[in-house]
């Protein structure tokens, strides 16, 4: 007895990726069905060792239907999500719509499982965005032991993070830099991605930040400690797969860098890979296809009374995304949501 299984946005690298993984963990499905938009009606997916042919997501019946994992942006899904909910299938969205809304649950199923018992007042849970989902399962753990006050993290995000076109421009980008008349004007990006890094991800808010680097507050907020202080700067770099990011903590009281590494060590959903020598470290192209939050260079900060200094990666397509989603479904499964 398993679930019957919604994908919308099957054709996208984030659905795509949610099939896969629902095919890797052997999420208990009864039936799946993929959803994609018009355009891309009769794409065939992968799940698992089955083909799938994509469907309308216009005009589909999500009665009787258990769980729909979304991940087709805000505005498709301000359309469809509350059709799918009112119809009784509860949708696990990775866009950032609902993950604001205090009746939804922001999860990150390491971090705050007991917050899907929270999913009936919409029947919506949230996937927060993916460079937050790394930072909030190192941070949890660190923060039981000795609560955390305050968060300067600077990020280091793929192109895949912007989507399809993303990787296209870097690639092309790239390719173009070494063959005369094949240059690539920046399109998805303000300025030239290759050989470059970009200080802005989302749009300029009024206050000078951006809006991934407010997103990263407010949900971490929301999932961890609202107490905490955080603030963050977001870069894209030439990167195809995967999020780094540098952490600096600072907490209540003492925490030794050797006591951070064995907690570290035995924290759910987290590899470290921590020897100061070369190599010794985790870099993205090597986090591509895991599924764990890899953490490295693990340091005190010597320059406050109680600070810690560590690196972050993920695979954002992964952790950032579409694993976090099947594993809100597998917590969702778990705690209170019965099969068939
Ligand atoms: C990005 N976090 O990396 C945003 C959305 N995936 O572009």
């Amino acid at each position: 007895m398993g679930y019957k299984v919604v994908v919308a946005g099957a054709t996208g690298n984030v659905g795509r990726e949610m099939l896969n993984i629902l095919a890797e963990r052997q999420f208990p499905v009864d039936e799946i069905v993929a959803l994609a938009s018009r355009r891309s009606i009769g794409t065939e997916v992968s799940f698992g060792d089955k083909t799938l042919k994509t469907k309308d997501i216009e005009g589909f019946d999500f009665t009787g239907w258990d769980i729909a994992l979304f991940a087709i942006g805000s505005d498709a899904t301000k359309q469809y999500a509350p059709i799918a909910a009112k119809s009784g299938c509860v949708v696990i969205d990775n866009s950032s719509l609902y993950r604001y809304d205090p009746d939804v649950p922001l999860v990150v199923p390491e971090v705050n499982p007991q917050a899907v018992d929270g999913y009936t007042k919409k029947n919506i849970i949230a996937n927060p965005n993916c460079s937050t989902a790394q930072m909030v399962v190192a941070l949890k753990p660190l923060h039981d032991r000795a609560k955390i006050k305050r968060v300067v993290v600077s990020t280091y995000q793929s192109v895949s993070g912007s989507g399809k076109e993303a990787i296209d421009e870097l690639w092309n980008q790239t390719k173009g830099m070494y063959v005369p008349g094949q240059e690539v004007a920046p399109k998805v990006y303000p300025k030239q991605i290759a050989f470059n890094v970009i200080p802005h991800i989302d749009v300029f808010l009024d206050d000078g930040s951006t809006k991934e680097e407010w997103k990263m507050v407010a949900e971490t907020k929301k999932i961890i400690d609202k107490s905490i202080k955080i603030t963050a700067t977001c870069v894209r770099v030439p990167v195809f797969v995967g999020h780094s990011e540098a952490i600096n903590i600072e907490f209540e009281e003492f925490l030794d860098e050797d006591e951070a590494r064995d907690i570290l060590r035995e924290a759910p959903g987290i590899m470290v890979i921590d020897k100061r020598e070369d190599g010794g470290y985790i870099t993205p192209i090597e986090c591509v296809g895991d599924y764990a939050t890899f953490i490295s260079r693990i340091r005190q900060d010597s320059t406050i009374e109680n600070g810690l200094n560590i690196w972050c990666v993920s695979d954002n397509l992964r952790k950032g995304a579409a694993l976090n989603a099947v594993q809100i479904a597998e917590t969702l499964g778990n705690r209170c949501l019965k099969k068939g």
